[in-house]
């Protein structure tokens, strides 16, 4: 379909901006894996020190990246499946709050006055308009959900019966999660963070901040998710040659999600001494519940990819996993997405080992952590992302992708690189390895009394990952800036690759409506966060006071 050039413009912009971005992300994440593995033996070999590097590669990757592609690709979906395209002024002044918002955060995080990492746990304490950034951005994303919503209500007053499109339905269950669990975080900031960071309060409660920041944590991990959810049920089975196994399971999995994915954020916390046992069982047992969703998914593409793959001329039980277009440079979005399913594979597994109570106590704050969650996030959240991120521009700027030969490469060589990568990490996180260290100045430093020569294989296969998932990047660097920057030859559009169903399914009334489970959703909320809050403030410890990461003693306004 053909879209308006002002509606184009916004999206184009919402993908190259953060991509611009992400080439710093991504020197960063190296940075990390150099400065692990006892390659040097300082704080500020990038010239950046080691917190304040760390902090950008999360938020630019983690936050930024994610929320913009969110963003664009939302109003992408509205308009192509709904065929109206969004109130112009809320995609404008969404754009507008986001773009002033990442750069308030960057000017604080490049300045070196906010390396309080991604979660930015108080007692650390960041400038005002590192967190000022974070409320811009969010509110951002708000207002181009409300001009969703809009579009979506009309559209139903038109389509009293009709079944909601999949993908639509996948980005209003997504949003209407992120508008809920980020009120949260604003109170957290607004509240509690922003006047003590500004000195007008001496002390803050963190064990309260910490509840406040996972109620919006763990459901962001699902806002990076749904969008790929979204491909892999309305685009993939089209990719793979096939039809969708069942699109109702596909709409009761993001219904699930609208459920589960806020009232988990306590198992974030299982060690926050605050939270009683009774409390943090209980969010083990919703945890579970939550991959309910994911295993509906793993089935149903399953069942999707092995159709494919016998239309295709397969036989024997497994030959249709050899016959899906792996490496059909003309349909490269295929790559991105199963490369993205296939280390989710083992970020679901994984994280079932984190849920787990007593298994989480071996795990945390190990660097077993960030290697679950380099195959979630990194892995078919990011595939997703960058995938996407080619397609639309490609197709909104009438520009054919450069290099095809080296796109196609580009998710294999990440799914390899991370898979070495997190095997690293996690080895390492069960020998004791700690995340959110820079190793090289005392664990693998040979100078040091602390040295820990044990955990050298584990940071090399981590750095080896970490060249390897680099040398993706430069590829895909190299041909979404060569797409960008080459000549139009064709007319632009608004196209996805719709994938049909493989049967003729009814409509399920509860499937088509999202009232009873936001219902259900405030009452697990309710059920899952009442003794936890009552928890923190009974065992309210005293309040702290400011801390930078590189000093043990608080700071002075
Ligand atoms: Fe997680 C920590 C539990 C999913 C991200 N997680 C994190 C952190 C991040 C993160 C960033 O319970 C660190 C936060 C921090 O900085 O402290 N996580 C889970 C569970 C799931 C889960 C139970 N996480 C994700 C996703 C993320 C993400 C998704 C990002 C997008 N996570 C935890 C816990 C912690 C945690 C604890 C705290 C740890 C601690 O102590 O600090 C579940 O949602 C996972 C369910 C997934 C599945 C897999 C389904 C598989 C599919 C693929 C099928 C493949 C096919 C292909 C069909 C059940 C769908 C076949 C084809 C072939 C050709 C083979």
């Amino acid at each position: 379909m053909k879209i308006s050039k002002p509606l184009r413009n916004v999206i184009l912009f919402e993908l190259f901006f953060p991509i611009t971005l992400l080439t710093l992300g991504i020197y960063h994440g190296l940075m990390q894996t150099i400065y692990r593995s006892g390659l040097v033996h300082s704080a500020a070999e990038a010239h950046l020190d080691y917190y304040q590097g760390l902090t950008l590669h999360g938020v630019i990757n983690a936050i930024v990246l994610t929320t913009f592609f969110a963003v664009a690709f939302g109003h992408a979906i509205m308009a192509y499946y709904l065929k109206k395209e969004p109130d112009i002024r809320f995609a404008r002044i969404s754009l507008i709050f986001m773009v002033v918002g990442t750069l308030m955060a960057a000017y604080a995080m490049l300045s070196g006055k906010a390396s309080v990492l991604y979660t930015f746990y108080p007692p650390l304490r960041a400038d005002p308009t590192f967190y000022l950034g974070a409320v811009f951005l969010i509110v951002g994303s708000w207002i181009a959900f409300w001009g969703w919503i809009i579009l979506y209500r009309t559209w139903r007053k038109e389509h009293k019966t009709d079944k909601i499109p999949m993908a639509v339905l996948g980005n209003i269950a997504n949003f209407t999660v992120w508008q809920i669990c980020t009120l949260s975080v604003a109170v957290e900031v607004l509240v509690f963070i922003l006047p003590w960071s500004m000195g007008w309060t001496n002390t803050i409660n963190v064990a309260l901040c910490r509840t406040l920041f996972w109620f919006f944590g763990h459901a962001l991990v699902y806002f990076w998710l749904l969008p790929s959810y979204i491909m892999f049920y309305t685009f993939l089975p089209k990719l793979a040659g096939g039809k969708l196994y069942s699109g109702n399971a596909g709409r009761f999995s993001f219904m699930l999600f609208i459920i589960l994915s806020i009232p988990v954020g306590v198992h974030h916390q299982f060690g926050e001494p605050g939270i009683t046992s009774g409390t943090k069982l209980f969010q083990t047992i919703l945890t579970f519940g939550i991959t309910l969703p994911s295993f509906i998914t793993a089935f149903t593409m399953a069942a999707t990819l092995e159709y494919a793959g016998r239309k295709r001329g397969s036989k024997g039980l497994f030959g249709w996993m050899a016959k899906l277009p792996y490496l059909d440079t003309k349909n490269y979005m295929f790559g991105y997405l199963i490369c993205g399913l296939i280390l989710f594979i083992f970020g679901g597994l994984t994280g079932m080992v984190n849920a787990s109570y007593s298994l989480n106590s071996m795990v945390h704050n190990t660097s077993w952590v960030p290697g679950h969650f380099h195959m979630t996030v990194a892995g078919p959240v990011y595939l997703a992302i960058i995938g996407m991120t080619l397609y639309l521009t490609s197709k909104l700027s009438g520009k054919p992708v450069r290099f095809p030969n080296l796109n196609i490469m580009v998710p294999y060589l990440w799914c390899i690189g991370i898979l070495i990568f997190s095997y690293g990490l996690m080895s390492g996180g069960l020998l004791g390895e700690p995340r959110r260290t820079n190793l090289g100045l005392t664990y693998l430093n040979p100078a040091s009394s602390q040295y820990r020569p044990d955990w050298i294989p584990s940071t090399a296969f981590a750095l080896i990952g970490g060249i390897i998932m680099t040398l993706s990047a430069l590829c895909y660097f190299i041909t979404f800036f060569g797409t960008v920057f080459s000549k139009r030859k064709e007319e632009p559009i608004l196209e996805f690759p719709d994938s049909e169903l493989l049967h003729n399914e009814p409509t399920i009334g509860i499937l088509n409506r999202f009232a009873p489970w936001v219902i259900m959703m405030i009452i697990v909320l309710l059920l899952a966060y009442i003794p936890a809050i009552m928890n923190i403030s009974q065992y309210i410890g005293p309040g702290a006071q400011p801390f930078s990461p590189n000093n043990p003693v608080p700071m002075t306004f």
